[in-house]
């Protein structure tokens, strides 16, 4: 039975991947861990919860000796807009968590998991259909952090053997926890407004065209990438993985065929959109479908219907 510590275990994706994990392999087997503790949290109740700041890497290891653990999921890391606003925090942060999460599983000989994201891409990358192999020169602290975070991963693998691995998450969507400091934000408040306002005003251009994914795909997609059989794996660390390519005018016209008076509006942020330009439209995922058999069940429609009925629930 496996026994997997995930650190930023209260984020976007941490939130929902804890839940997911302690169904899976039950609670007491998922340690939680934040640099905070918030009351009233499902992830703090459902299970095993430490305080951690990854930056710590002594604490890191005891809590990972402690528990046993034989596999990391290490999340915590600042996201690309908060990257650009506090670059060297973001450097401190995203690279030193990732060196001591890397260096616990090693002493510990743990399975280990990290997400990459499209930011690992840059202004020189082919922008359509971008290969899994291919330029990268990225023009963000964010982007830098991944890219050097891919080939360490490679590194620990190929130098001690170490089980790493990882994907280039496009944005996530979800109506569970809002992502903080993103680049791609947007399409996950565009849905909360629509459904408190009935309107948004978008701070990336019309026809800017991104990746996104709905979280349940992002949760499946980890645990399949972790479950695969190691033999099949060549890319290891940096899969491209995409559910769908779309930009502000899409969403909304999506949104109209539920909530048909919604109204999208633009006050762009240069620092937010000089980002989005620099990354590309649509990512190349065949390598992970032909790896480990990646496959996204939710397009955008059915993810937008998916969305507007939860957060109705929710919001409402
Ligand atoms: C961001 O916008 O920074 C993230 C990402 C694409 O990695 N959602």
């Amino acid at each position: 039975m496996k026994k997997i510590l995930v650190t930023g275990a209260l984020g976007q994706i941490g939130s929902e991947l804890v839940m997911k994990l302690r169904d899976l392999y039950g609670s007491d087997q998922i340690i939680a861990s934040d640099i905070r503790k918030v009351e009233d949290s499902k992830v703090v109740d459902s299970g095993p919860f430490e305080i951690l700041d990854v930056t710590d890497a002594k604490r890191m290891f005891e809590l990972a000796k402690t528990h046993q653990v034989d596999t990391i999921m290490h999340l915590a890391a600042l996201l690309s807009a908060t990257a650009e606003a506090k670059p060297l925090l973001a450097w401190n942060l995203n690279m030193g968590g990732l060196v001591n999460a890397l260096e616990t599983a090693r002493e510990l000989q743990c399975q280990f998991f990290t997400p990459s994201s499209i930011g690992a891409f840059g202004p020189t990358t082919p922008k359509v259909n971008t290969p899994q192999e291919t330029i990268q020169r990225p023009t963000t602290m964010y982007g830098v952090n991944k890219v050097a975070g891919e080939l360490l991963c490679d590194y620990y693998f190929q130098k001690f053997g170490l089980d790493t691995r990882g994907v280039r998450f496009p944005g996530l969507i979800s109506y569970v926890t809002p992502p903080g400091g993103g680049t791609t934000d947007y399409a996950v408040d565009i849905y909360y407004k629509a459904i408190l306002d009935g309107s948004y005003t978008s701070y990336i251009a019309k026809g800017t065209y991104m990746d996104m994914m709905y979280m349940p795909d992002a949760l499946q997609a980890i645990i399949d990438l972790m479950e695969a059989d190691a033999s099949k794996l060549q890319h290891r660390n940096a899969f491209n993985i995409t559910a769908m390519s779309i930009e502000p005018e899409e969403v909304a016209a999506e949104i109209r065929k539920h909530i048909p008076s919604f109204t999208l509006s633009y006050q762009v942020d240069p620092v937010r959109q000089a980002i989005a330009e620099s990354w590309p439209d649509s990512i190349d995922p065949t390598a992970a479908q032909a790896e480990w058999g990646f496959q996204a069940q939710y397009d955008l429609a059915k993810m937008t219907e998916d969305m507007l009925t939860k957060l109705r629930g929710k919001l409402l």
